[in-house]
């Protein structure tokens, strides 16, 4: 029996595909129920007599997870050992801040940088309303980037801040993410194994999720679009470390415990007043407070 470690480069319902140090891939299953492999996972897997499959028998340790409640008020994730995080919002569909700032959210509490990148610029009608959204992220240190996939303006930046990370791309479904990573490895070998394209005899019908090598080294992981996005989160009062400007004013709030809601001397509220801290990331907080308090008395529907 042969056992080797390997990185999850791409799942579909129960099967995976992996790929070893050596750059050889193979399509894997998974032993037992219990064990539920993501993109970005290291997996240990050993060989199948007479068989072209590998079986995944064990998961290593994850340095970090991007998770989402599911409808059932559990948890799942959705990649691992992630240590960059690109969110797209666009032009068409119209910008979701919200959403954008769920994502943020959720980069901030696994530890790891993130992007804002606006794609479609070649149709915003909105131009003055986007600078002030993207200004903002950019004040709080997010790095931000306009582009258009489709002219091929900005998309470089892009490339830049890609540049040998394990990097996930995430945001509303039709802003753009795959067009974007389509640009970016430009061949036609990496644009078929791009989403919800189907590999070899179609044993594999729908693909949840894939890591594609970069020209200049890294990784990106697609995923396909989601409607909307919320992190999961352990209880309301972890919210408040998703918001790096939130964080930094809390130091200064008159109660250590200060949720920032209705509590006197809160300096977030304060820092909303005079301006320094965005209404709309502050109405974002409240929301994501909000929402993790109903999936915990389960009355999330
Ligand atoms: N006008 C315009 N259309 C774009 C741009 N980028 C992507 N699209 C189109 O938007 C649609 C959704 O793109 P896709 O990459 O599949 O989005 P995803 O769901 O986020 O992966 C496709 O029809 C693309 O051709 C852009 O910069 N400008
Ligand atoms: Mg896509
Ligand atoms: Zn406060």
């Amino acid at each position: 029996m042969n056992n080797e470690t390997a990185t999850v480069i791409a799942t579909y319902s129960r099967r995976m595909r992996l790929r070893f140090a050596s750059g050889i891939e193979v399509d894997a299953r998974i032993k037992g129920k219990r064990t539920k492999p993501v993109c970005g996972d290291r997996v240990i897997a050993e060989s199948i007599a007479n068989e072209s499959d590998w079986l995944i028998t064990e998961i290593a340790e994850r340095e970090n997870e991007l998770t989402r409640p599911n409808m059932r008020g559990q948890v799942e994730v959705l990649a691992a050992n992630l240590d960059y995080l690109v969110v797209v919002a666009a032009a068409e569909p119209k910008a979701d801040w919200y959403i954008v700032d769920r994502y943020l959210c959720a980069a901030e509490l696994m530890g790891i940088a993130a992007a804002v990148v606006f794609n479609k610029i070649d149709l915003d009608t909105n131009e003055s309303s986007t600078a002030e959204e993207l200004a903002s992220y950019a004040r709080i240190g997010y790095d931000v980037v306009r582009c258009s996939a489709k002219e091929g303006f900005g998309t470089a930046d892009v490339g830049h801040l890609l540049k040998d990370r394990c990097a996930i791309i995430v945001g509303q479904s039709g802003v753009g993410k795959s067009s974007i990573i389509n640009h970016l490895v430009g061949d036609a070998t990496q644009r078929t194994s791009a989403i919800s394209d189907k590999t070899g005899e179609g044993r594999h019908t729908t693909v949840n999720s894939v890591m594609i090598p970069l020209p200049g080294g890294g990784t990106v992981i697609d995923s396909p679009g989601v409607r909307d996005y919320a992190p999961a989160l352990e209880s309301s009062t972890v919210a408040a470390r998703g918001f790096r400007e939130i964080t930094a004013a809390a130091q200064h709030c008159r109660f250590s415990n200060c949720r920032h809601l209705r509590e006197p001397g809160c300096a977030v509220k304060a820092g909303v007043e005079d301006a320094t801290i965005s209404t709309r990331r502050y109405e974002s907080y409240k929301r994501i407070v909000n929402l993790t308090e109903q999936l915990s008395d389960g009355r999330y529907t």
